[in-house]
């Protein structure tokens, strides 16, 4: 009798979730690392508004401005010359998949923070991105030692898909706070809904609590 070919396709990737990620002792119960509803992905899926800005590092800026004391507009060379740190985060988007273990390169936010000094009436951030793309997060969300405007993913330059030259990275909110192809971040004393948060997705977004729609 042959074996049915589904199953073992089935099995087959379940094995590779297994064994097929760097970084992790074979016998580390990997699930204990999988949030509620979520299922492990080896490839990185794309998801955004239907088109990916076409965008030239001659014209890039990063604009942070708002309740800060120094805003900036950053091109891309001074983006460049502000200290990268490099961080191994796992990745959980909303649409069900998680990926673990992620390389991500770029630049801290503790150190745009540094930068840019929030006042202390900034409690929020809203962030903008070159395809009119919006989300939002509370300022101390993002206070965070693994929060990064990420230009690397596993060793390499962010494809154009994933949001080249820089995006955000959340790592403990699901994936849709994380605007790719950032251009701007607005620090305020309120709170303004992106653009899945104003179409019921939840405005807090922890994969570990399940935490999905608004
Ligand atoms: N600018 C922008 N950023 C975005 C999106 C988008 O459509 N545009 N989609 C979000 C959603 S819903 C998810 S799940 C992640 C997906 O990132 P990926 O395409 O690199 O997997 O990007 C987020 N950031
Ligand atoms: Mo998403």
């Amino acid at each position: 009798m042959e074996p049915n070919e589904r199953v073992v396709k089935a099995k087959q990737v379940l094995a590779q979730h297994r064994r097929g990620i760097s970084g992790r002792e074979v016998d580390e119960p990997e699930d204990e690392r999988l949030p509620p509803g979520q299922h492990f992905v080896n490839n990185f899926p794309v998801l955004d508004l239907g088109f990916k800005p076409d965008l030239s590092l001659d014209d890039w800026t990063l604009t942070v401005d708002g309740f800060v004391a120094n805003p900036v507009t950053w091109t891309w060379g001074e983006f460049q010359s502000q200290p990268k740190i490099d961080l191994v985060t796992d990745f959980h988007c909303v649409t069900t998949w998680s990926m673990l273990d992620c390389a991500w390169q770029g630049v801290s936010f503790r150190h745009l923070i540094d930068v840019v000094r929030p006042l202390s009436s900034a409690q929020f951030l809203f962030f903008e991105s070159y395809d009119d793309y919006t989300t939002n997060l509370p300022l101390e969300v993002c206070v965070d030692d693994d929060v990064l405007l990420a230009t690397h993913w596993n060793g390499k330059p962010l494809s154009r898909d994933h949001g080249w030259p820089v995006r955000m990275l959340i790592p403990k909110r699901y994936a849709w706070k994380g605007a790719k192809w950032i251009k701007k971040i607005t620090f305020s004393d309120r709170d303004q809904k992106g653009f899945w948060e104003v179409r019921g997705y939840s405005n807090t977004a922890l994969p570990w609590n399940n935490d999905r729609y608004g």
